[in-house]
């Protein structure tokens, strides 16, 4: 027990150091046999490619238990503390031969630039390699606080057409690849430079990607509260959602999800 707490305190460390941490296993496979084909389900209800899915871990079943997975919880908790919610679950998919990609941004444009006290899982649903447009990471950059951010012109940016993009070159020397297996993921600072290139390979690059904070520190409307006990009267509990039946008739999983979340 010991070994395992010192192996916790280190990662943290790391973790705060690096502004990055991994590959760690998180699921077996045949968990993400079973993730993987729920993800295909919502595929063949629309029968093209989702590249970029979210608003999902309130309407999901499946999703919300992946974000309460005991070992993503285990994980972070030596960085986070133990009051630990969830704000959002994004689904990135790279599908072969396309040149998507993500620029280079810091996530703490979207939000606030000096919280440590949130970060971000990039759970491997598929192998993620250099081929298939892995994530990369410059380590450390987390530390120089913001960078100066225009909005992309770029129809090919994976996130939105006018996402943030720093303003200034990166080098790429610097860069890390984040490469995991189909099961294991990464986590990162929310003010880390990071980014991904295009996949030109024959493989599908899908990305499970949550966004984790301290409890205590939450300014949200609504959120899961994952671990802990803090609660908030004004902050709404997102309670497991109902599962919907029908999800092997694509016509009526295809309405449902046009109903419930956002596709692009
Ligand atoms: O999936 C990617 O390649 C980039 C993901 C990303 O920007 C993020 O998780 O903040």
């Amino acid at each position: 027990v010991i070994e395992e707490i010192e192996n916790k305190t280190f990662e943290a460390q790391h973790f705060h150091e690096n502004g990055v941490a991994f590959p760690h296993r998180i699921l077996s496979e045949k968990e993400v046999i079973h993730f993987r084909n729920e993800f295909e389900l919502m595929e063949n209800a629309f029968n093209h490619p989702i590249p970029y899915v979210r608003g999902i871990h309130n309407k999901l079943r499946w999703v919300y238990d992946l974000t309460l997975h005991p070992k993503i919880l285990n994980y972070i908790s030596p960085i986070l503390g133990h009051e630990i919610s969830v704000l959002g679950v994004l689904i990135l998919t790279k599908y072969p031969q396309t040149n998507i990609y993500v620029p280079w941004h810091q996530d703490g444009v979207y939000s606030d630039w000096n919280a440590d006290h949130s970060l971000s899982v990039w759970l491997a649903l598929s192998d993620s390699t250099p081929q298939n447009g892995c994530m990369q990471v410059i380590p450390q950059t987390h530390l120089d606080l913001k960078q100066e951010h225009i909005a992309s012109t770029d129809q090919n940016n994976l996130i939105h057409k006018r996402s943030p993009e720093i303003a200034t070159k990166i080098d790429e020397s610097k860069a890390v690849n984040l490469e995991l297996k189909a099961g294991e993921a990464s986590l990162h600072h929310q003010n880390i430079i990071h980014g991904s290139k295009a996949n030109y390979s024959n493989t599908k690059r899908i990305g499970f990607v949550i966004k984790y904070m301290n409890t205590k520190h939450a300014k949200h409307k609504e959120m899961i509260y994952a671990r802990g006990t803090k609660r908030y009267n004004h902050i709404k509990a997102i309670e497991r959602p109902i599962e919907f039946h029908a999800k092997n008739d694509p016509v009526a999983y295809k309405h449902f999800l046009e109903q419930n979340i956002g596709i692009k």
